[in-house]
């Protein structure tokens, strides 16, 4: 759908519109009223770790600004607004003992949501682990997974009469593979054993969390939220097409076959050929406990590439040479989207699928009139939505979307540089502006259509 079909890109009145951040990314606050301390903590202070040596020990000061960041929420039209809860600022130890000033931050922030009309979406796991349960093996440790249950449960019991939407995890598959086998994230490992523990740890606290959130908050909505792409070869090779079978099965079905009560994939059991023993009876039945949504974060398709074939060889190549990219050289690539929301409603069925981010950094200015102007977000948004509402006009039971991020935040290891925010935020002075996109998108949502 080209840009001139804008007016054919159309959601139902209920329609769920909403911003995305985390705890870490935005809050700051990392050692104030009780904090413990996270492996993101630990990981920032430890030089060399993080680009220009950034941490999130400030951020976008939201722990003391959320009032200000929920009148912007509100004054943006946003519906619903998801969050993540730091488990360290609960649990400073990671188990045990309760900090309340941790709890109170919560219950207020889920409060002035509520009075703005914004529904919270809560993610539990946005990656923030408390450093004293790494100390204790972190992911690939069993007790990490018993810990998460009870986090959950604190976290549900405490917030569960107001919060109805829940997300036990977001995107496993960095907290193992990229903190634990490809060391970028915290805590920094690189170990292909630890990580596959990692995963079935993280997919088995979310699974014994789900019941968990159901039984605290009766009328609850739990998911969970995913980094999905599609995987398109690099040529028509066959070493290509297999490049990309096991990249599919790296990071997509790895998380979603066994949410799906399929267990893990054969051909990447083989694939990797580790013994797994972590995998206990019972352990596949309680991942897959059935969810009411599948999240999904998209940003960018994945190409994959065999080391076995040249790329001279590779006649004709699928790899277009001069892509569109966002400021971190993520592909710009909306029709993706549509293919793999087709392709999660065809092979899974999802009860009902949201897409819980998507979004693109750019270089975004301050201009001289005091106005951020990012025409290229809001190109991004609105080819991304075009085709997201193609698969949901052709029967995908899409109920929601989500911007990364309402804020520009903390980007992990690329620390401060890039800015995924539709409201700008200038660090020195945490000033917030909402850049063109923001009021872009406040007409999107009043009008349930993509707008030009
Ligand atoms: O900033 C991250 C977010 O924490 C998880 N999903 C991808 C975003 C952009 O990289």
């Amino acid at each position: 759908m080209s840009s001139a079909d804008s007016s054919q890109a159309v959601f139902p009145k209920e329609f769920i519109w909403g911003a995305a951040t985390s705890s870490y990314q935005i809050e700051g606050a990392w050692n104030e009223d009780g904090k413990g301390e996270s492996i993101w903590d630990r990981f920032c202070h430890t030089p060399g770790r993080i680009a220009n040596g950034d941490t999130g020990d400030v951020a976008c000061d939201h722990y003391h600004r959320w009032r200000e960041d929920v009148a912007l929420m509100r004054e943006l039209g946003l519906r619903a607004y998801r969050f993540s809860i730091s488990w360290p600022r609960l649990l400073p130890e990671g188990r045990g003992r309760v900090n309340q000033p941790g709890l109170d931050f919560y219950n207020r922030l889920v409060d002035a949501l509520l009075d703005a009309g914004i529904t919270p979406f809560a993610t539990l796991y946005h990656w923030d682990l408390p450093q004293a349960l790494q100390d204790k093996g972190g992911w690939p440790a069993r007790a990490t997974a018993e810990a998460f249950a009870e986090y959950a449960d604190l976290a549900s019991r405490s917030l569960g009469d107001r919060v109805k939407h829940w997300m036990p995890l977001n995107e496993p598959w960095v907290s193992a593979f990229i903190g634990y086998l490809e060391g970028r994230h915290a805590p920094g490992h690189t170990s292909l054993d630890e990580a596959l523990a990692a995963a079935h740890h993280l997919l088995l606290g979310h699974g014994w969390a789900v019941p968990v959130i159901r039984h605290n908050a009766p009328s609850a909505q739990v998911g969970i939220a995913l980094n999905l792409t599609t995987v398109v070869p690099a040529s028509p090779s066959q070493a290509d097409a297999e490049a990309a079978r096991v990249r599919d099965g790296l990071i997509n079905r790895w998380f979603l076959d066994p949410l799906a009560g399929r267990g893990y994939p054969q051909d990447m059991v083989r694939h990797f050929g580790r013994p797994m023993p972590f995998v206990q009876s019972g352990d596949l039945e309680a991942i897959a406990a059935p969810l009411n949504f599948l999240g999904v974060n998209y940003y960018a398709r994945t190409i994959a590439r065999s080391d076995a074939v040249p790329e001279s060889e590779n006649d004709p190549p699928t790899v277009l040479p001069n892509a569109e990219r966002t400021a971190v050289g993520w592909e710009v690539c909306p029709e993706e989207l549509y293919e793999l929301l087709m392709r999660l409603h065809r092979d899974y069925a999802f009860r009902a699928l949201l897409i819980t981010e998507n979004g693109a950094a750019y270089d975004d200015q301050v201009g001289p009139d005091g106005r951020v102007d990012d025409p290229r977000r809001i190109s991004y948004l609105k080819r991304h939505l075009q085709a997201a509402a193609r698969a949901l006009a052709e029967g995908v039971p899409l109920r929601g979307y989500f911007v990364w991020s309402l804020l520009d935040n903390f980007e992990w290891a690329l620390g401060y540089g890039p800015r995924f925010g539709i409201i700008y935020v200038d660090y020195a002075t945490q000033r917030r502006i909402p850049k063109s996109s923001a009021y872009w998108y406040r007409r999107v949502m009043e009008s349930n259509r993509v707008v030009d």
